[in-house]
């Protein structure tokens, strides 16, 4: 037996193609090389939203769209090269929200993992699961799916913060449910600090809370002065990664796991002058620059970065960070799709052959 080979021209083809789109079939043969591709080529643009652009719209939009009519008022992060798919990275969303003092973003719930990273406030909170969590610069509040929740700004300055979701997997896999809640605010029933207590206390853990072996972290709370010293405690002493400096994961204090079932929440800290190694892996991130001034290289693209810069990597591309004061550490905040890669047995990850990407 032997693979065989026919000799139909050009024409017969064509016609032959035609006639089958009554039918509702089409050939695999002419688009083999585009669904099985050798490897991931994201469509994916590595690219930044720099924070002096981005903030003043984000104001612009309080002028013009209240928390009534918007429900969120969030400029979406639009990745280029995804043709205005609602969509920052292939799997993930970023949006920078805005909250002016007095308002409310009204009680929802949806299907969609969410996370808060805060930008720029004087405190305020979210309410998630009926408890209300601060909301300071730095500080990291997660609202698993199905969670309900909203913000409010009782303060006197603009609260800004980047709003990370699952958004384009969970509409990919039609599994977009939402409800609004009859009132602005969703009942507190939890005291303040209280999931912090129970599960942000080094390793101790309530016994009389059946501890979940899935799902989304019990510890919807990570604020900012806690994450910042636990970092800088451990440059002094440790290398760390050589592709991430000092980076730590945000974990399900229950499991050791992903803080939600499809994302993963980081923080890194870069030392002064360090330039990492270059790797890839089959998941994209999106990064937050919480403080400092540096580049990341992604392929043979340049992404300058300084604080609260917000920028994306997409799968499978090559990258480093390089964290240019040669005094100030660098800090940055990442999110991912690790989680959905690692369930589905789609994680990669390998180093980069000459160690860096070749300048
Ligand atoms: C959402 O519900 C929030 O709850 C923020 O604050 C951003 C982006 C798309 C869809 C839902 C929020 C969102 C969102």
């Amino acid at each position: 037996m032997e693979v065989s080979s026919k000799k139909a021209t050009e024409e017969e083809l064509q016609s032959y193609y035609k006639g089958l789109e009554q039918y509702n079939v089409a050939p695999l043969w002419t688009v083999m090389a585009d669904i099985q591709a050798h490897e991931p080529a994201s469509k994916v643009i590595p690219y930044v939203w720099p924070w002096k652009d981005i903030r003043p719209q984000a104001m612009r939009a309080t002028e013009l769209v209240g928390t009534a009519e918007a429900e969120r008022r969030v400029l979406r992060l639009m990745n280029p090269g995804l043709g205005g798919r609602t969509a920052t990275t292939q799997t993930l969303f970023g949006g920078i929200q805005t909250v002016l003092p007095g308002e409310i973003s009204p009680a929802h719930r949806h299907t969609p993992a969410a996370l808060r990273f805060i930008i720029e406030s004087d405190g305020g909170y979210t309410a998630v699961g009926g408890e209300r969590f601060p909301m300071l610069p730095g500080d990291l509040v997660l609202t698993p799916p199905w969670s309900w929740h909203d913000h409010a700004n009782d303060t006197k300055n603009p609260m800004f913060w980047l709003d990370g979701l699952d958004l384009p997997l969970v509409n990919y896999l039609e599994m977009s449910f939402h409800d609004q809640y009859p009132e602005d605010t969703h009942p507190i029933t939890e005291s303040p600090g209280s999931s912090l207590a129970k599960y942000g206390s080094m390793a101790l853990q309530p016994t009389w809370i059946e501890r979940k072996d899935e799902g989304s972290s019990p510890l919807m709370y990570y604020p900012w002065d806690r994450t910042r010293e636990a970092l800088e405690k451990l440059a002094t002493g440790e290398d760390g990664s050589p592709y991430d400096g000092v980076l730590m994961e945000y974990t399900n204090p229950s499991t050791g796991g992903h803080a939600m079932p499809t994302i993963a929440c980081f923080v890194q800290l870069l030392r002064p002058g360090e330039r990492t190694k270059a790797h890839r892996h089959t998941t994209s991130s999106i990064y937050h620059v919480v403080e400092g001034k540096g580049h990341t290289m992604v392929g043979d693209k340049k992404l300058s970065w300084e604080d609260k810069d917000t920028f994306c990597i997409p799968g499978w591309a090559f990258h480093e960070h390089v964290n240019e004061s040669p005094t100030e550490p660098a800090f940055l905040f990442s999110y991912t799709d690790t989680p959905v890669m690692k369930a589905l047995g789609y994680f990669r990850e390998e180093p980069h052959p000459e160690g860096n990407i070749p300048s």
